[in-house]
């Protein structure tokens, strides 16, 4: 990106189409908006004014004592300075003092931000590129959430983070609160949300060509709102046609990220018309694209590879049930 691009986002552009949250860029922090961020913010601002205060005091010395006592004439000599202990030990020590307070605040706060209260709500995120998917063991939501990560606000809620192919990493700002998405291992990290509100996720870690556009959402509800919401994804997911029941892991399973439906190329093809269509594989043979091959595509995507893209996307094998991938076919299917 030039930085002449860059300028209309300084300006307050809207970010594009798709995107969790129009960003809003902020001279200074981001809102503070779980129950930990003001503890973070307090030690940063307490770092943060005495190193400027530490700052003028030092350059404006020095920059004083260099004309103050500048060389007036040829053979001026330096007067000999021989050490003064008191003052030695006053440097190191009260510089000390701060630095072991900065750390006596950096660790309770962050002894706080490790530890989930024991009756915290659990929420599983899994990042994949490029797309976080949550999903609801407690409430039993069978479906992941195409949402974003809806939570009652008010609630310590404890999210168990994984990722099934790159290192991704989760990163709510308006919390202060980060943590790593590592392969094959789980991760946690928890918050309580001060207020209901929509808060923008990141991810932070760079993981490739769309690394800058994997974002979501927290959207925090009263727990009264929550509630509904969950009963109303149950009885959704009830009631839901297996073509709506396609089209929602279509989103909550990050493929939407990679293919449009609307005939555009993103990372991989649009599946607008495709199916019954034959598509030229990069191999130079061809296959009609049916049943059998999405199916195949979902679930080992690099046996054939499409001709003018590359083996970006990541295998779903073990992680979508047989029926998940029918209704997903279901779905492909519709659009025309
Ligand atoms: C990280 C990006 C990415 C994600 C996520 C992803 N795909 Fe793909 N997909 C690709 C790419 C790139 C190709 C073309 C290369 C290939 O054939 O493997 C592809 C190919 C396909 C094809 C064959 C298309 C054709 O024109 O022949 C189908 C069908 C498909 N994906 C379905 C899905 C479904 C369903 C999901 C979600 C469960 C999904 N993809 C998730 C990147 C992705
Ligand atoms: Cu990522």
């Amino acid at each position: 990106m030039t930085f002449a691009a860059f300028l209309p986002l300084l300006a307050g552009a809207k970010a594009r189409a798709g995107d969790a949250i129009p960003l809003t860029p902020k001279w200074w922090l981001p809102e503070s908006a779980s129950t930990f961020s003001h503890k973070v913010d307090t030690t940063f601002a307490l770092i943060y004014w005495l190193d400027v205060f530490f700052f003028v005091l030092i350059i404006g010395a020095m920059a004083w004592f260099t004309i103050a006592y500048r060389r007036r004439s040829k053979d001026q000599k330096t007067s000999p300075v021989k050490g003064n202990h008191a003052l030695e030990f006053a440097w190191s020590f009260i510089p000390g003092l701060f630095l072991l307070s900065f750390f006596g605040m950096g660790f309770v706060t962050y002894m706080d931000m490790q530890v989930p209260p024991a009756d915290a709500m659990d929420v599983r995120v899994t990042g994949q590129k490029w797309n976080w998917s949550f999903e609801y063991p407690e409430q039993g939501l069978q479906l992941a959430s195409a949402d974003g990560l809806v939570v009652p606000s008010n609630t310590p809620v404890r999210l168990t983070i994984t990722s099934v192919d790159v290192l991704h990493s989760f990163y709510i700002p308006a919390f202060r609160t980060k943590k790593d998405a590592v392969p094959n291992r789980y991760t946690s990290l928890w918050f309580e949300a001060k207020a209901p509100g929509e808060y923008q996720i990141y991810c932070t870690e760079y993981c490739g060509d769309d690394h800058s556009r994997m974002t979501s959402k927290v959207i925090a509800m009263e727990p009264a709102a929550f509630r509904e919401w969950v009963a109303g994804q149950k009885s959704a997911s009830a009631s839901m046609s297996p073509v709506e029941r396609g089209q929602k892991l279509f989103t909550a399973q990050g493929c939407a990220g990679c293919h449009s439906i609307d005939g555009s190329t993103l990372i991989g093809p649009s599946l607008k018309g495709k199916y019954g269509a034959n598509e030229q594989l990069a191999d130079g043979s061809s296959v009609a694209i049916d049943d059998n091959y999405i199916r195949e595509s979902i679930l080992t995507p690099n046996a054939k590879i499409v001709a003018g893209f590359a083996g970006q996307m990541p295998p779903y094998q073990g992680r979508l049930q047989d029926d998940e991938i029918s209704a997903l076919i279901d779905y492909i299917k519709t659009l025309k």
